[in-house]
């Protein structure tokens, strides 16, 4: 790790295939980040548990996502990439943040919310206490930084909250992190549903737009893509589903929205949806192209991932050590 740089923590929850929404809003400005800061980036499988899996595709899935990470342009050699389960830390930290956490902030958090609803009939503490250990992840690197999308910006200012309280019980200890939110794409929405956020695991595959999706695939999710009858491109809050479209064909290009509007003035929704559609196809073909070829090497990603969490591990466990000893647990003494 570099000492004059500062450092940058962010995380995806092998939950299914990374989303257009996933990619925009977060994994896109990881791969941009990695020359200013040290970064550190992680695969949530723990997070991951608090709705019922399927152990193996839970499995196959994280391998997945480490793949997808590199795909996408982040560099093993210069972040630390790692499985959030490998390092025990986590979960310890987690544990010590929990005795400063109230049920009643977590019960308010809007995600709890809406997963309490989704997932009605499994409605376990995991899901509650999700965002303390998302600001144990945090905390452990003292994390200066935190590239988000809006949809994660109530749980930072959690971790904020845990971290001023711990400080201020036990002394400084943790670094309070700010958040890096995107200008454009920092809540892509659904395209069947624009009124939700896009997720990887809406049941309804036509809402979202998978990394590993084929040009046809893309194509024809866009072709369906729900909008309004008004016929104009132009972005607007009483049209969210054009809006919509508007913010990815920006986000992707590097153009202003306004541009975009110009771009498209007069043409019609059809041959917006498809011009959308082949952009966004062309911008993901070689992530997925590249995520095939490496998911072939099974030994380099292990490896990959045994160093990241070797790394990871190394100074994680210098914060966990320092945060025991501040809360007043008992160490025996090393001889020198
Ligand atoms: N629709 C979105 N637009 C912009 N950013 C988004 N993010 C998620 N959805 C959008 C950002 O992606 C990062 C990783 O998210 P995550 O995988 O940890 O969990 P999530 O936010 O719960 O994402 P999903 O796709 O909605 O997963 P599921 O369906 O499993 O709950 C975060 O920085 C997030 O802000």
């Amino acid at each position: 790790m570099q000492t004059d740089k500062k450092t940058l923590f962010s995380a995806a929850q092998p939950s299914g295939v990374p989303t257009l929404g996933n990619y925009l809003g977060a994994i896109k400005n990881w791969v941009m980040l990695q020359d200013e800061y040290n970064c550190i980036y992680s695969i949530a499988d723990l997070h991951c548990l608090t709705v019922r899996r399927e152990p193996k595709e839970l499995r196959a899935k994280s391998l997945e996502l480490l793949a997808l990470y590199i795909a996408c342009g982040v560099d093993p050699e210069k972040s630390c990439l790692f499985m959030q389960s490998h390092v025990p830390a986590h979960a310890e930290l987690t544990w010590i943040l929990n005795t400063l956490a109230y049920p009643g902030e977590l019960g308010r958090m809007t995600q709890f919310k809406d997963k309490s609803k989704k997932h009605a009939d499994n409605v376990n503490m995991g899901l509650m206490d999700y965002p303390v250990l998302m600001a144990a992840d945090i905390l452990l690197y003292g994390a200066d930084v935190v590239p988000i999308g809006v949809d994660q910006k109530q749980h930072l200012e959690l971790t904020r909250d845990l971290a001023i309280r711990f400080n201020n019980r036990y002394s400084e200890t943790f670094v309070v992190p700010e958040p890096i939110i995107p200008g454009i794409g920092a809540k892509i929405m659904s395209l069947q549903d624009p009124e939700r956020k896009m997720s990887k695991s809406d049941p309804n595959e036509n809402s979202y737009v998978s990394l590993l999706d084929d040009e046809e695939t893309v194509i024809r999710k866009f072709k369906r893509a729900v909008t309004d009858s008004d016929n104009s491109i132009r972005f607007s809050a009483d049209k969210p589903g054009i809006s919509n479209l508007i913010t990815i064909y920006s986000a992707v290009t590097g153009e202003n929205i306004s541009c975009t509007e110009e771009k498209f003035a007069g043409k019609g929704y059809g041959e917006f949806k498809i011009a959308v559609g082949e952009t966004v196809a062309a911008a993901i073909a070689p992530v997925r192209k590249k995520t095939l070829e490496l998911l072939s090497d099974k030994a380099y990603l292990d490896e990959v991932m045994k160093n990241g969490a070797d790394r990871a591990g190394y100074l994680a466990n210098k914060t966990l050590s320092k945060v025991y000893r501040k809360v007043g647990l008992y160490s025996p003494e090393r001889k020198k």
